[in-house]
């Protein structure tokens, strides 16, 4: 992975907003990204000094320098949720059948549900409802159906941190032919204790290439006590039955270094949520040579990219 000279690309300074609740902001970070009307929009995760959260509308053409909405992004339909919601965070976003589906995590007095939104334009979100039991998060849903049913992986959260915080060390698979009620079809893969990546939660969703679907995904080094390592690491899935593994990387492909993953509101994170490989095919492949653009969340504090190709990524898969 190259890290882009001008990171962080996105701080807290640039959000300017009217909006009362936007002044002199914390922090802004894990961001949903995707292709919209030939530019690069991300959903930005801006926390404010109250800690409350609110999703921002990104637009770049080049992917480096965005221009950032003064106002929020308005839910629709919010009220429809039978939980007190406190945050709702880290969006991962897929255009399927011609919608934006967003995958966020929502967190309640419940526990943290993943909950669907829709939108045509990004002009608001709707929200179609919670689509998980609680206690579960970094839901990622495939831009295709597969033999009749949509496939999403997710992370059910069954391991109790320090603190109480709960984090997850298996990926699963879940298929649903309503997109609502969701079953899990199969585990796709755990955390290997002791080495990089012992707590694990998918990234971005998967890239198609003609190898299977490129996945990232981060993991977390908890054996040096109170610090926890958020890195980047990456597999490749079985292009018709993607909760089979076809490779996964020994090493990671990008750990905290620069002083900007190194400091700030939560030390030692990089955690992407978005890669935008810039030229596909006809049939929707993305071209071995062609720039994948990783945004991901540094520190918990600002939006970084990275940048890599399909070509790179399969080779760390093979990596042992
Ligand atoms: C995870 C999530 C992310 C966050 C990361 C590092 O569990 O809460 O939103 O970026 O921890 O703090």
């Amino acid at each position: 992975m190259i890290r882009h000279p001008a990171n962080p690309i996105l701080t807290r300074k640039d959000i300017v907003s009217p909006h009362p609740a936007l002044q002199d902001v914390s922090s802004v970070f894990n961001p949903g990204g995707t292709l919209f009307d030939g530019r690069i929009l991300l959903l930005l995760r801006v926390q404010n000094r109250a800690r409350e959260t609110f999703l921002l509308k990104a637009l770049s053409q080049d992917g480096i320098h965005f221009i950032v909405d003064a106002k929020p992004l308005p839910f629709i339909g919010l009220e429809r949720c039978p939980h007190r919601l406190y945050h709702i965070y880290d969006p991962r976003i897929t255009l399927l059948d011609g919608t934006y589906h967003v995958l966020c995590a929502l967190d309640t007095d419940q526990g943290c549900f993943l909950g669907w939104f829709t939108t045509p334009d990004f002009s608001a979100l709707e929200f179609q409802g919670i689509v998980s039991g609680p206690d579960v998060r970094n839901g990622v849903l495939f831009p295709k159906k597969f033999d009749g049913y949509y496939l999403r992986f997710e992370r059910p959260n069954l391991v109790a941190l320090n603190g109480g915080v709960k984090s997850g060390c298996t990926i699963v698979c879940g298929r649903s032919s309503d997109l609502r009620n969701w079953e899990t079809v199969a585990e796709v893969f755990s955390g290997r204790p002791h080495y990089w990546d012992e707590l694990i939660g998918s990234g971005p969703p998967p890239i198609k290439t003609r190898q299977g679907w490129l996945h990232l995904y981060h993991g977390v080094a908890t054996h040096f006590a109170g610090v926890n390592i958020y890195q980047m690491g990456v597999s490749l899935q079985d292009p018709m039955r993607p909760w089979l593994t076809l490779a996964r990387g020994k090493y990671n492909i990008l750990e905290p270094r620069e002083l900007y993953e190194l400091t700030g509101q939560v030390p030692n994170v990089v955690f992407p949520t978005a890669a935008i490989p810039l030229h596909t095919d006809p049939d929707g492949f993305a071209l071995p040579e062609t720039p994948i653009l990783v945004y991901y969340g540094a520190a918990d504090t600002c939006v970084c990219l990275a940048t890599t190709s399909p070509r790179e990524l399969l080779e760390h898969c093979n990596a042992q």
